[in-house]
C-alpha cells in the first residue's frame, strides 16, 4: 500500500495516510497528502477526510529528517493546500496526533477523534517550538491562557479535554472511526457547512495582557532554566495575538529554525532516539519470548521498596510486600497509604483510583506468600550477606522460572546470583529514589542471566513507565560508579578552595538540578560516613576526598534531616541558608591536610565534575559495562538531574568535540596527578581519531 492513498466514497474523498509506524511527517508523506488534497480539488468529492491506518494518527514531523537539509513541500506548505481547500477537510483522529500531526489537523476545517485518542504539542521535549502553525492556531481555538499552558509543557490532553477547549469538535466514544468520520462529514455538508479557517478566529487583545506573558516568561525561567525553546514559545503566542496570521506564522518559522538549530535541539533529539535505542539489548532477539509477570512480590517495605510496589500497582499488577516484623510492615503500608493520599490531595488521582491500586499492595511477614509470584525484588538493607540470606531463601521457596531480582545500587549481582541454584533466573533491577517518581531503572545483567529473563524485565519496564537501561555488573554500575568520581571533585574543589555555594550554585548554572554538596545534604551525609565505616583505609581511598564529610557527620551535621550538613536549613522553610561554620571545618581540614587553598573559577570547577563522569563513562563503555553512549546519557537524564538540553555526559562531550575533552583531562593529570586523571584509553584514541563517542 503507497505511504498516501485517495478512494472517492460517494461524495466524500478519503486521504489514508500509511506510513509505520507513527505516521511521521517525512518528505514522501507529505509529498502525498499535498498531491491527493490537490488533486482532489476538481473531482466529485464535496467534503474530504484525513484518515491514518495503523497505530496512530500522524505521530508529529519526522524527527529522523531534522539536521538533513530541507525537501520540498515543507509542512507549512502542505498545510496552506488543505487550508486552502473550498471543500471541507475532516481530521479523523486515533491514537496520538501530536507536533506536526496536531497541526495538520489544526489546517483541517474540522476535527472528530476518538474518544482514546490524545492530541498535543510535544516539540518542547525535543528543543523545538510548533513550526507548522500551532502556535498561531490553538491559542486562536483554545485562548492564550490554555495555548501557553499546553505548548510550553508539551503535555498530551485526552480528546475530552481538547474538545473542551475547542481543538476538537466531535468526540466519539468508540466504534469504526472512518464511518463515524464519514457520517460527520455527510451532516456537514447537509448543513451546508463552510470550509472553515482557524485562521479566521481573532483573539481578543484583552484576554492577553502584557502582564500574562511576563509572568510566563518568569516562570519558565525557574521551571525551564536555561532552555531557549519555552522563551521561543511565549514570543510566538504573544505574535498570534499582535501580528495578523502571516506575519505570525512568519515569526513561528524564523523562532523555530532557530531552536532547529541550536546545540539544545540536538541534544534533545539526541535523547529521543538514545531512550528508544537503550531499550534494545544488542544480542538478545526481539521475538524472545517474554515470561508472563502477572504477579510481583517485594522485599524490604521501607520507602525504596513501598515505592516499588507502587509502579506496579499503578498498572494494575498486585502485589506482596514482605517485611520481617508486623511493625514495620504496618509502617511501610502506612507510607504507601499516605503517599496515595497526597496525591488524591493533589488532584492527580481519584479517590478511588488511589483505593484501587492501594488495594492491590497487601503484606505479609512470610516468606511462603512469595511462593506463587512471578517476580520478586529484595530491596532490603545493602548488605552482601543480607541479600545472599535473602537470596538462599527465595531459592527455596519461590516457584520455578520466578525472575528473582535484587534492587541493590552497588553489590555484585553474580555473588547474590551464586547464592541460589538458579543464577539464570537472578537479575539486578536499580530503581532509583523516590522509585515511584523517578523514571530510570537499571537492569543489571549477570553473569549468568538469561536471555529472557533480562527480555522480560526490559518490557516490564516499559509497562511500569519506566526507562530501562541495560548495565553489567561492577561497583555502582553505570551511574553511581559514574557519579563516585563526581562526587570525588566536588569534596576535592571544596578542599582546594571553593565553598559549597560556588560548587552548587557553577554546577546548578550549567544545568544541574541540583549541585553535588546540595544533593548531598539532601539524601544525607550518615550514609556516606556509614557505608565508609566498614572499609579499609586503602579502599576508602584519599581521606581529602571525605575528610570535610566525616568532620560535618561527627558534629551531628547529617543534612537536611538534622537541620544542616554543608548549608544550614531554615525549619519552617525548609531554605538553605549558607553557614560559616562550614567554612571553618572546610579550613580546620584543608590545613590538616596540608593544603593551601586558593581560588576557583566557576569553569574549573564545571570541567573537573564534568569531564570526571566523562572519562570514567568512556571507561564503561570501553568495559562494556554500558552497551552505548547513549545509554549513559539516558542514565544521567533520567537519574541524577543531568541538564536534557545538554543531552548527557557523553553527547556533551562529544558537542564539545573529544580532543577538547581529552586535553583539558591530560592538563588535569598534569596539575592534579594519574591516579585521579589518567584519560580513559577509549577517550585517547577517539580523540586522536577525530571521532566522537557516538559513531
Ligand atoms: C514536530 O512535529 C515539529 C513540527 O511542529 C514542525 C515541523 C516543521 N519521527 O516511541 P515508540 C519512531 S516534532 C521519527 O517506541 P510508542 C521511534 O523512534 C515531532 N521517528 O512507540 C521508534 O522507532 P524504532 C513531534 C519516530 O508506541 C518507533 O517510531 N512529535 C517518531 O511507545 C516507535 O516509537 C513527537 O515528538 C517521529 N516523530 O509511542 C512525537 N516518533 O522502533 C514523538 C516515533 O526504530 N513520538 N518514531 O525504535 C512519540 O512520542 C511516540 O513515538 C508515540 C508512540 C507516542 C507516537
Amino acid at each position: 500500500m503507497s505511504i498516501v492513498s485517495y478512494e472517492l466514497r460517494g461524495d466524500i474523498g478519503i486521504v489514508r495516510v500509511n506510513n509505520p509506524p507513527v505516521n511521521a511527517l517525512s518528505h514522501a508523506l507529505r509529498e502525498g497528502i499535498t498531491n491527493t488534497v490537490n488533486a482532489a480539488r476538481d473531482d466529485a468529492s464535496r467534503a474530504l477526510v484525513i484518515v491514518c491506518e495503523g497505530r496512530t494518527f500522524i505521530a508529529g514531523a519526522d524527527i529522523s529528517e531534522f539536521g538533513q537539509p530541507p525537501r520540498a513541500p515543507l509542512l507549512p506548505d502542505m498545510l496552506l493546500a488543505i487550508e486552502a481547500s473550498d471543500k471541507p477537510v475532516v481530521a479523523a483522529i486515533h491514537g496520538t496526533a501530536l507536533g506536526g500531526g496536531l497541526e495538520t489537523a489544526l489546517a483541517c476545517h474540522y476535527r472528530c477523534a476518538l474518544a482514546s485518542a490524545k492530541v498535543g504539542l510535544p516539540e518542547v521535549k525535543l528543543g523545538l517550538l510548533p513550526g507548522a502553525g500551532g502556535t498561531q492556531r490553538v491559542p486562536r481555538l483554545a485562548g492564550v491562557a490554555a495555548a501557553l499552558d499546553m505548548i510550553t509543557s508539551g503535555a498530551p490532553l485526552a480528546a475530552a479535554r481538547a474538545a473542551d477547549l475547542g481543538l476538537l469538535d466531535r468526540v466519539f466514544d468508540g466504534g469504526d472511526l472512518l464511518q463515524q468520520a464519514l457520517d460527520y462529514s455527510r451532516e456537514l455538508i447537509a448543513a451546508g457547512a463552510p470550509a472553515r479557517r482557524v485562521r479566521d478566529i481573532g483573539i481578543d487583545p484583552a484576554s492577553a495582557p502584557a502582564e500574562l506573558f511576563s509572568q510566563y516568561r518568569e516562570k519558565l525561567a525557574r521551571r525551564a532554566r536555561g532552555q531557549l525553546a519555552p522563551q521561543h514559545i511565549v514570543s510566538c503566542i504573544e505574535a498570534a495575538v499582535s501580528q495578523p496570521m502571516d506575519d505570525g506564522l512568519t515569526t513561528e518559522r524564523q523562532l523555530f529554525m532557530e531552536c532547529l538549530q541550536s546545540p539544545q535541539s540536538a541534544a534533545m533529539r539526541h535523547l529521543f532516539f538514545a531512550e528508544r535505542e537503550a531499550a534494545k539489548v544488542k544480542d538478545i532477539a526481539r521475538d524472545t519470548p517474554r515470561r508472563e509477570i502477572a504477579s510481583v512480590g517485594i522485599i524490604g517495605g521501607g520507602t525504596m521498596g513501598g515505592g516499588i510496589a507502587m509502579n506496579f500497582a499503578n498498572v494494575g499488577i498486585p502485589v506482596q510486600l514482605l517485611e520481617i516484623s508486623d511493625e514495620a510492615l504496618q509502617r511501610g503500608l502506612g507510607i504507601i497509604t499516605g503517599n496515595y493520599a497526597a496525591t488524591v490531595k493533589k488532584g492527580k488521582l481519584s479517590e478511588e483510583q488511589a483505593a484501587r491500586r492501594r488495594q492491590l499492595i497487601s503484606g505479609t511477614t512470610d516468606y511462603a506468600d512469595l511462593a506463587q509470584v512471578d517476580l520478586v525484588i529484595e530491596a532490603v538493607f545493602e548488605n552482601i550477606d543480607i541479600k545472599k540470606q535473602v537470596f538462599a531463601k527465595l531459592d527455596t521457596i519461590c516457584k520455578p522460572g520466578a525472575i528473582l531480582a535484587t534492587n541493590t545500587s552497588y553489590q555484585d549481582v553474580n555473588a547474590i546470583a551464586a547464592a541460589t541454584g538458579r543464577p539464570q533466573d537472578v537479575i539486578g533491577m536499580h530503581f532509583f529514589s523516590p522509585a515511584n517518581v523517578m523514571r530510570l531503572l537499571e537492569v543489571v545483567r549477570a553473569d549468568k542471566t538469561a536471555g529472557d529473563v533480562i527480555a522480560t524485565v526490559m518490557q516490564l519496564a516499559k509497562a511500569i513507565h519506566k526507562v530501562p537501561v541495560l548495565s553489567g555488573v561492577c561497583y555502582g554500575f553505570i551511574g553511581n560508579r559514574m557519579l563516585g568520581h563526581y562526587g570525588r571533585e566536588a569534596q576535592l574543589c571544596l578542599i582546594e578552595g571553593a565553598t559549597p555555594e560556588q560548587i552548587d550554585t557553577a554546577l546548578q548554572n550549567w544545568g544541574m538540578a541540583m549541585g553535588p554538596l546540595a544533593v548531598g545534604d539532601l539524601a544525607g551525609l550518615d550514609i556516606g560516613y556509614k557505608a565508609r565505616q566498614g572499609l579499609t583505609e586503602e579502599q576508602k581511598g584519599d581521606p581529602k576526598t571525605y575528610a570535610i564529610a566525616d568532620a560535618l557527620v561527627e558534629m551531628g551535621r547529617l543534612g537536611q534531616k538534622s537541620g544542616s550538613g554543608y548549608y544550614r536549613y531554615d525549619a519552617e522553610t525548609r531554605a538553605r541558608i549558607v553557614d560559616p561554620a562550614v567554612m571553618t571545618v572546610v579550613e580546620e581540614q584543608a590545613q590538616k591536610y596540608g593544603i593551601e587553598r586558593r581560588a576557583f573559577t566557576d569553569e574549573e570547577i564545571v570541567n573537573r565534575l564534568i569531564f570526571a563522569l566523562v572519562n570514567e563513562g568512556a571507561r564503561i563503555l570501553e568495559e562494556g559495562i554500558a552497551q552505548r553512549a547513549g545509554d549513559i546519557d539516558i542514565v544521567y537524564v533520567n537519574g541524577y538531574g543531568f541538564p536534557a538540553y545538554r543531552g548527557g555526559p557523553m553527547h556533551y562531550a562529544d558537542s564539545l568535540g573529544l580532543k577538547t575533552v581529552y586535553e583539558t583531562i591530560c592538563e588535569f593529570r598534569d596539575r592534579f596527578g594519574e591516579k585521579n586523571w589518567t584519560p580513559a584509553p577509549l577517550l585517547q584514541q577517539l580523540a586522536e581519531a577525530g571521532r566522537r563517542f557516538s559513531d
